[in-house]
């Protein structure tokens, strides 16, 4: 069973969106395509309280992209982005979801941040996703969606870490820094995922 998890395809990543990463809507007729080729399609839409403690807002004093220590883990502060019930949060209308069968949604405590999504950034809770998946008699794992060194790049190195054979889809992402995407490939080797290309599928 060959799954593909789409990673945060939501208004707030996307030109016009609050932390938009360059040129993230071109990967979403592509990401709409390859769909066919999975067994399972699953998203993860990132779900964050007003209250979340990766805002920028939420530490008076501080401004967005600072870094700080939250609770013994380094954190970016990030624009408010993705609030619970916003628009915001929302999918992108041009997603195609039909053939979703769930979503797992991630970033819901206030108190830590959570870029995979498999688990949190200080691995305490999981989400289901890694139990979901292996229910379901995966043994493939295809990451696609935003930002390519940040959530999709997270997700994969757990995914890796949970025995997933594991692959990072290089043009069904984009990232926030071109030296990010770089870093985020060479970590998806280094850990034993591989990278792809849609064309290869
Ligand atoms: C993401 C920063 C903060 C992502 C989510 O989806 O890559 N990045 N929250
Ligand atoms: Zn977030």
């Amino acid at each position: 069973m060959k799954a593909l998890i789409v990673v945060d395809l939501q208004n707030d990543f996307l030109p016009g969106g609050s932390l938009a990463v360059p040129r993230g809507d071109e990967i979403i007729p592509l990401v709409n395509k390859i769909q066919d080729n999975f067994d399972l399609v699953v998203a993860t839409q990132d779900w964050h309280p007003k209250n979340h403690l990766s805002f920028a807002s939420n530490h008076p004093g501080k401004q967005p992209f600072e870094v700080i220590n939250l609770n013994g883990i380094e954190q970016v502060l990030w624009p408010d982005h993705c609030v619970q019930g916003e628009k915001g949060a929302l999918f992108s209308r041009n997603f195609d979801d039909r053939r979703v069968e769930a979503i797992f949604r991630k970033g819901t405590d206030p108190s830590i941040d959570s870029y995979s999504g498999f688990f949190d950034n200080g691995r305490k809770k999981s989400t289901g996703l890694g139990d979901y998946l292996r229910g379901r008699g995966v043994r493939q794992v295809y990451l696609c969606g935003l930002a390519a060194e940040f959530c999709v790049l997270y997700t994969a190195l757990d995914a890796i870490e949970l025995g997933f054979e594991t692959y990072y889809l290089e043009d069904a992402t984009r990232s926030l820094s071109q030296e990010g995407f770089k870093q985020a490939k060479e970590q998806i080797i280094q850990r034993g995922g591989h990278l792809i290309r849609s064309e290869e599928l």
